[in-house]
């Protein structure tokens, strides 16, 4: 059986406690929806968010966690620190932390160990550049960070994967329905050589999903759901991407 499809919200670095309004909304235009639905926004509104009426009602999850459980780290925040706010997933090697903080695939296999060692379901991230993809590499890039940024002991119940190209996020640019497929194809082949239930790993594509393309791309097979951005910020937004899963 399919696994159920899940409808991810980023909310990056945006958002502040008066944002929670549109939890809310969300909540009461969709409160029913056929899909999962889980919003990740800035740690400081995981707990105020799980609090409301509407936070309680979907699933929450962190941006990134540290690779330790807890320590001296100045300005980090652990995976236990998140299930303790209430989030139950947490996004990891999002390619804004891969160039930002210069993540490689070794720590975010660091990290999605840590948080499934906290009870978090990893979303871990994966997506070739422009000049990658223009190389014809896409499929090798791919394959490589998957290799690389799966920790051991990921299953399909504890990791998620997400597919974000880089030159399509935040940028209103989507790969075409065909590459998007070809894509997912592959990760769910090299899934099977590392994951025992590989065909019940949910991938989510990620890049500039908003309600006019989201239907097309949810129709694709091995298209489990979504990671998105900026049209997560807005219940109407995200909402009707909901309802297109
Ligand atoms: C990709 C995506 C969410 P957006 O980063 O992870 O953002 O939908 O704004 O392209």
């Amino acid at each position: 059986m399919a696994p159920r499809k899940l409808a991810a919200g980023n909310w990056k670095m945006n958002g502040d406690l008066a944002s929670l309004a549109e939890i809310d909304a969300l909540i009461a235009a969709h409160p029913a929806p056929s899909c999962e639905v889980l919003v990740c926004p800035p740690a400081v509104l995981l707990h105020p968010m799980k609090e409301r009426a509407g936070g309680a009602r979907v699933a929450l999850g962190g941006q990134d966690c540290h690779a330790d459980l807890a320590g001296a780290h100045t300005g980090d925040i652990s995976a236990v620190q998140l299930k303790d706010a209430g989030a139950s997933h947490v996004i990891l090697g999002h390619s804004e932390r891969r160039a930002d903080h210069g993540e490689t695939d070794a720590v975010v296999a660091a990290k999605a160990a840590a948080a499934h060692a906290a009870g978090l379901i990893a979303i871990i991230c994966v997506g070739e550049t422009e000049t990658q993809r223009d190389a014809d590499q896409t499929l090798a890039v791919i394959a490589s960070q998957l290799d690389g940024s799966i920790p051991e002991g990921a299953t399909a119940a504890n990791t998620v994967i997400a597919y974000e190209p880089v030159w399509a996020i935040g940028t209103g640019r989507t790969p075409t329905l065909d590459q998007i497929a070809e894509v997912h194809a592959l990760m769910r082949e090299r899934l099977g050589g590392r994951i025992g239930d590989a065909a019940q790993v949910r991938l989510l594509y990620g890049g500039s999903v908003k309600p006019g393309n989201a239907a097309q791309i949810f129709a694709l097979s091995d298209v489990d759901g979504a990671l998105v951005g900026g049209a997560s910020l807005k219940a109407a937004d995200f909402g009707a991407i909901i309802a297109a899963l």
